[in-house]
């Protein structure tokens, strides 16, 4: 019998959809030790969060400093996995991506999700939030860069910043809460939300 989806703990009280926090994230961008062929990006072509790191990669010009392998973008109940064919570990011949999280961390039970910054040397996960891994690439990783761009530039952070938190919350974020939202009539209101965002980024 097929089974019923769930979002399991991502599941609010209400039905609604609550994102788990990604696990490893970045505060201080200048803290982290950056030189070529230290970082593995774990990324999944499915996964339009994975999406953002690898164009500002290849924006940046960052393909010889950052090394990259693709998970299969179809999965079964063990997740992200590497099944062959050009989705292989290059590094550890894993054959799940929650190895990655388990070498880590062993107790780790939340989602394994990418995308994932892999430090070679530590052996661990440093990033598995997109978000900071796009700000560590356009910041920190720019000396390491064969064409970098600013995408970042200082005085435009307070703005940049702002422009992140409404399309995060209204569209990137947004098309899940409401796709995942229970149809009650305060759910649905997550839908017009969307919508508002979609009009205001256009
Ligand atoms: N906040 C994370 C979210 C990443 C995310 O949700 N990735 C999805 C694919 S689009 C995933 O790997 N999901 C696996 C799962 O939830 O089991 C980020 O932006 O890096």
């Amino acid at each position: 019998m097929a089974e019923t989806f769930s979002l399991g703990r991502e599941s609010g009280d209400d039905g609604s959809f609550r994102r788990q926090e990604s696990r490893w994230r970045l505060t201080r961008f200048d803290d982290v030790p950056v030189h070529e062929g230290r970082y593995h990006l774990y990324v999944a072509r499915a996964c339009p969060w994975a999406h953002r790191t690898i164009i500002v990669r290849e924006l940046m010009g960052l393909q010889d400093a950052v090394d990259v392998s693709f998970v299969d973008p179809i999965r079964d109940d063990r997740g992200w996995g590497f099944t062959g064919d050009g989705y292989e570990d290059p590094l550890h011949g894993w054959r799940f991506l929650s190895e990655a999280y388990f070498a880590t961390d062993p107790g780790y039970e939340d989602r394994v999700s990418v995308p994932v910054l892999w430090d070679k040397e530590q052996h661990a996960i440093v990033c598995n939030e997109s978000a900071d891994i796009i700000r560590l690439f356009a910041t920190a990783f720019a000396p390491l860069a064969s064409h970098p761009v600013e995408l970042c530039p200082v005085a435009l952070l307070p703005e940049i910043d702002a422009l992140n938190e409404w399309t995060y919350d209204g569209l990137n974020d947004g098309v899940y809460k409401a796709g995942f939202s229970p149809p009650s009539g305060r759910l649905r209101g997550r839908g017009a939300r969307c919508l508002r965002g979609a009009r205001r980024a256009r």
